[in-house]
């Protein structure tokens, strides 16, 4: 029988997965437990609405724009606020930084997690049947329990993130996270309606054919990017790109490869979103043996300084992320 790091075979519940993970920590209350059982309950309520959202009138633009100036769809909006309210009743979580939401969401202030999270990611693609995704990670308050929410809760190197995961709405939906000690994928079971553990102690292979980068930015992109590309191309590699940084991710992890959202000369900063996009999967990308970075640096070590937030993200298979790097470091050198 296929046994994971905990001695659980595949087939496991979520629920009774998370309840060993607790009972091996010694000092371990049951909060985080009970949170990630929460996450894992919002997402259910996200699976069921995107599965019906080409059924019922939710499909398609709100009206609104969130904080980065994009159109929200009805979904972001409807996912924002099951998973809000998921955590505001589950009980374990004193904030929520929501990709919906320009201000943190204040919950209990007696309780000791904070959350960040896209609770729908990669919304252009709902409308044309699509995978999406749902980001999340998870963070110790530094500031004492009971008193108000400080910044300093919420801006914190994505290393000290306790837990990190993602939801991927696909051809089956999919909760892959981790606690820092490896990384766990489950699958749901529609008919049960649980997840149950299907990929076990995850690891990204360390080399791999598949890179995936927006080419339609091209002539955004700095040389280094460029040459990259079209070293790619030389090589005969695999272009795959969906436009669901969770979607491309999650097939990269499995199958090896480097996603690239570089910075752009509209685009200084790039597109993606440290707090609740790119920290989550640099956490699980090293968990796997992968890599993340800027560019620069390790994503999980850049200190961040607002909520919304924007880096460039190589991520992946750890070869081709230094191979991306490569090219990076000599185009900096070159200027
Ligand atoms: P949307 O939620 O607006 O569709 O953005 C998705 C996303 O943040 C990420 O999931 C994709 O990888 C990336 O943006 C796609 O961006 P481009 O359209 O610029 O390639």
């Amino acid at each position: 029988m296929d046994k994971n790091s905990l001695g659980l075979p595949i087939g496991t519940t979520l629920d009774r997965f998370i309840k060993k993970n607790q009972d091996d920590f010694e000092y371990a209350t049951g909060e985080l437990s009970q949170l990630l059982r929460d996450i894992a309950l919002a997402g259910k309520i996200i699976n069921r609405e995107v599965n019906k959202s080409g059924l019922l009138d939710i499909g398609g633009a709100y009206g609104n724009k969130n904080v980065q100036g994009e159109d929200q769809q009805k979904l972001d909006v409807i996912a924002n606020i099951r998973f809000t309210r998921a955590l505001r009743n589950g009980g374990q979580v004193c904030a929520i930084v929501s990709e919906e939401d320009e201000e943190i969401i204040h919950l209990n202030p007696n309780c000791r997690y904070v959350v960040c999270m896209d609770p729908l990611d990669g919304s252009s693609n709902i409308d044309v049947n699509v995978s999406i995704g749902t980001i999340f990670s998870i963070y110790r308050r530094i500031s004492p329990t009971g008193g108000p929410v400080q910044n300093e809760d919420i801006l914190q190197p994505g290393r000290d993130q306790v837990a990190a995961g993602y939801i991927l709405y696909g051809s089956s939906t999919m909760l892959v996270y981790t606690t820092g000690h490896g990384v766990n994928g489950f699958t749901l079971e529609p008919s049960l309606g649980e997840f149950l553990l299907s990929h076990n102690n995850m690891r990204c292979p360390e080399e791999g054919t598949i890179y995936s980068i927006n080419e339609g930015s091209w002539k955004q992109f700095d040389e280094s990017i460029k040459a990259y590309t079209l070293w790619c191309k030389d090589q005969g590699l695999t272009a795959r790109y969906i436009g669901s940084l969770v979607a491309d991710y999650h097939r990269n992890m499995l199958k090896g490869g480097v996603y690239l959202y570089p910075n752009t000369k509209t685009a200084p900063d790039g597109k993606l979103r440290l707090l609740y996009e790119c920290n989550a999967l640099a956490l699980i990308a090293e968990q796997a043996g992968g890599m993340a970075t800027n560019g620069k640096e390790r994503i999980l070590d850049i200190n961040p300084k607002s909520f919304h937030q924007r880096s460039p993200l190589y991520i992946g298979s750890k070869n081709m992320v230094e191979r991306v790097l490569d090219f990076v470091q000599e185009g900096v050198e070159k200027a």
